[in-house]
């Protein structure tokens, strides 16, 4: 008996043994040694106005060390020159450097220009001072610049204090609403076509320089992605027009800002975009450059903004495609719900949403990578 009893003794230690040798050998799957941080995605957090000293302490608190916004020389105290000139963007990296963060994206001014986008007399000197800015960047080293195509009026809600999840509020866009607004702006009205071909001309100016420079050109998707608004044709706003794009100038420096709550709010009630496969399809062409983690409940004619983890897409499932196309850009979590004790005064950018956004975002990466 005593012998039996050992024979067990023994045996259940070597099985401990070697299921412990096994995994150890095989490195557990949720041990931290073996994994990236984030798989590689350089977390970023806007700031699009300036340096907010409290946003900066909680980005440093959450390890978010990417920074994206636009170049103010007013910011660095040289409100003389101009946003593309080389001094002004170094000492706009500089600063950001100082704060212990690093510039990643440039988003904002100076890459929206009204007049290229219009095809209007002028347009040669933006190009031009946006060539400037892309050469001036580029030695930098910094190489991504998020521009998009809605001139005159950016992206535009029906209302930023909608009531969600537990009382918070959140910005949303109903068609009706702006359908009583003025027709027109002081420009008139342009042909989708015209849109399309002063999109052409731009590409054709500037993709080449910006391969020469290193830099990505990332365009984001019109929000809301409706056909005009105010007599202003709106064009990036399909699956198929993002194609069109992309193929106006095939290059690895003409991509996308993946903002996935536009594509999500892309579509009709009943054909709305799959936004897994979308992402599939642009992160194996290796277009996309800079990617907006954020979700929305509707479609393009009325929608509402949510909470990450309550719209309509499957976030697990985006993410496991991010993390499959092997995407390890710049990403931030864009437009977040305004939480309990925050201000509304920059609807979508509410620092105690962020926090919650973050904390969603980086769990899911970490659900994908290690079950990878
Ligand atoms: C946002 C942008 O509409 C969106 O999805 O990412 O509009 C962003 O908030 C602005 O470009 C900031 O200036
Ligand atoms: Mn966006």
């Amino acid at each position: 008996m005593e012998k039996r009893r050992s024979f067990i003794k023994k045996g259940a230690a070597a099985f401990g043994a070697f299921s412990l040798a096994s995994t150890s050998a095989r490195m557990p799957s949720g041990s931290m040694t073996n994994y990236t941080k984030d798989a590689g995605i350089q977390l970023c957090l806007a700031y699009f106005w300036g340096p907010e000293s409290r946003k900066i302490a909680l980005s440093k608190q959450m390890g978010v060390h990417g920074a994206v916004g636009g170049i103010s020389p007013k910011m660095v105290g040289i409100s003389e020159k101009k946003n593309y000139e080389f001094e002004v963007i170094k000492a706009v990296k500089e600063r950001w450097q100082k704060e212990g963060l690093q510039l990643k994206v440039i988003e904002g001014p100076p890459s929206l220009y009204t007049k290229t986008k219009l095809g209007l007399p002028g347009r040669d000197e933006e190009i031009d001072n946006f060539i400037t800015f892309i050469r001036n960047i580029g030695t930098l080293g910094i190489d991504t610049v998020c521009h998009n195509w809605m001139p005159v009026i950016g992206w535009t809600r029906s209302r930023v204090d909608k009531q969600s999840r537990g009382g918070a509020m959140v910005s949303a866009f109903d068609i009706e609403n702006i359908k009583g607004q003025d027709p027109y702006t002081e420009y008139g009205t342009l042909t989708h076509k015209k849109m399309w071909d002063n999109m052409s001309y731009f590409l054709k100016a500037v993709i080449p320089e910006a391969e020469q420079a290193g830099v990505k050109l990332a365009l984001h998707p019109d929000d809301p992605p409706v056909d005009s608004i105010r007599g202003i044709p709106r064009i990036m706003t399909s699956v198929e027009a993002f194609k069109k794009m992309l193929d106006l100038y095939p290059s690895p420096s003409n991509g996308i800002t993946f903002c996935q709550g536009s594509f999500a709010s892309m579509g009709g009630p009943d054909n709305p975009v799959d936004i897994p496969k979308a992402i599939k399809y642009f992160g194996e062409r290796g277009v996309i450059h800079f990617v907006h983690f954020r979700d929305v409940k509707g479609h393009k004619e009325r929608f509402e903004e949510t909470f990450h983890d309550a719209g309509k897409t499957d976030m697990h499932a985006a993410m496991q495609a991010y993390y499959d196309v092997g995407f390890k850009g710049p990403m931030r979590p864009d437009h977040v719900p305004t939480m309990h004790g925050d201000s509304n005064e920059h609807p979508g950018y509410s620092t105690i949403g962020t926090l919650y956004a973050i904390g969603y975002i980086r769990g899911l990466i970490e659900a994908v990578a290690k079950n990878a």
